[in-house]
């Protein structure tokens, strides 16, 4: 693809927070699908690490994990050459537009943010302006590339609508200037759950690192955290695991990892005790991380690799994004800028 091109194909767009280990949940969740759908849209993949410094985050672990994070998009099959990868920071459209976004969203819609109020408990001694007004950045994440497709887990759907409200108010406001996003969210697995407690979604910062399978898990550690999930008192697999939070979420994993329908899975697994389906599981999950893990490895070993692509994909960003902030500062009234 040349430098600058424009493409044609509609816009795929999404991205996690360089915070944590990248874990089973988002690649089930998220990452999967940007994989899945890559031939029939253009995909912008980000790391967002303007949302993770909503919460602390130490320098040197920061910049280490935005690498790695990148270089796992591209070990789970992500086409660099058909797609663009980079980090949010390096296109200061992001914070730009998300300041004005902030000017056309509501306390009140703010308020009923179910992610502010689960991190504001989580993180009671650090509650600040950005983790609340964080969905407007996602909002500007979305809108600044005229997307068609956000695909996402579950828990983002709020966030989503919100992007949606946001984009109409401005366009009825002024006039079309935003592409209304769709949200994609997977049938299955769009909420993995956590291993230990099968209340909480499995999320890539839980203190507990047996809660979650990181992408970059080991083998044995795999094997021990499938076979320490939590799953219930009964011993052997029916019609009605599917059903038991802990049995169900392993039978849900091994469902997606397989490309089986759950029904399949159920049928394949009857009768058979837990430990035989944590057996598999952790099979399956080893033969599918394994090679993904070698690919993660080159990448990292190839610096300058993993530095153009993200340098092109920032350049091509900013490109895109600038189009879409010049027309929405002259809707505003903005006196345009004389060229530097
Ligand atoms: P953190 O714990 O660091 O806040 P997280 O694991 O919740 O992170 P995000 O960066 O917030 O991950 O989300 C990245 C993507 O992964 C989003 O599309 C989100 O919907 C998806 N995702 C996160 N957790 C899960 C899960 N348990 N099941 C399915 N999808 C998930
Ligand atoms: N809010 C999301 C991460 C995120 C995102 C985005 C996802 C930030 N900007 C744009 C899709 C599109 C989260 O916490 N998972």
């Amino acid at each position: 693809m040349t430098e600058l091109q424009t493409n044609t194909k509609p816009i795929l767009l999404s991205g996690i927070q360089p915070s944590g280990h990248l874990a089973l949940g988002n690649y089930v969740g998220a990452m999967r699908n940007w994989v899945n759908m890559q031939e029939d849209y253009f995909g912008i993949f980000m790391v967002v690490d303007l949302h993770a410094i909503t919460v602390r985050q130490k320098p040197a672990e920061l910049r280490q994990r935005c690498l790695s994070f990148a270089a796992q998009y591209l070990a789970a099959g992500i086409d660099p050459d058909q797609n663009i990868i980079f980090l949010q920071s390096h296109v200061p459209q992001h914070a730009e537009l998300a300041w004005i976004l902030n000017c056309f969203t509501y306390m009140g819609e703010l308020n009923r943010m179910t992610q502010f109020k689960d991190k504001s408990l989580r993180y009671e001694e650090n509650i600040n302006a950005g983790l609340y007004a964080y969905p407007a950045l996602m909002a500007a994440d979305i809108l600044l590339y005229q997307t068609d497709l956000v695909p996402v887990g579950a828990d983002q759907k709020q966030h989503l609508e919100l992007t949606r409200d946001i984009a109409a108010r401005f366009n009825n406001t002024y006039s079309p200037t935003f592409k209304v996003p769709e949200p994609f969210i997977p049938e299955a697995g769009a909420r993995i759950m956590s291993l230990q407690d099968t209340e909480k979604k499995m999320s890539k910062s839980d203190s507990n690192e047996n809660n979650y399978i990181s992408l970059l898990d080991p083998p044995d550690v795999i094997r021990r955290k499938i076979r320490r999930a939590v799953t219930d008192s009964a011993t052997e697999i029916t019609s009605d695991s599917i059903h038991s939070p802990g049995v169900g979420n392993l039978l849900t994993i091994y469902s997606v990892l397989n490309n089986q329908s759950i029904d399949d899975v159920v049928n394949h697994f009857s009768s058979q005790s837990y430990s035989d389906l944590k057996n598999e599981l952790a099979d399956a999950l080893v033969a599918f991380l394994e090679p993904f893990q070698n690919r993660y490895d080159t990448i990292m070993k190839e610096k300058g690799y993993l530095t153009k692509i993200l340098d092109d994909g920032a350049k091509r960003a900013r490109y895109m994004a600038s189009k879409t902030l010049t027309k929405v500062h002259r809707k505003l009234g903005f006196v345009p800028a004389g060229r530097p």
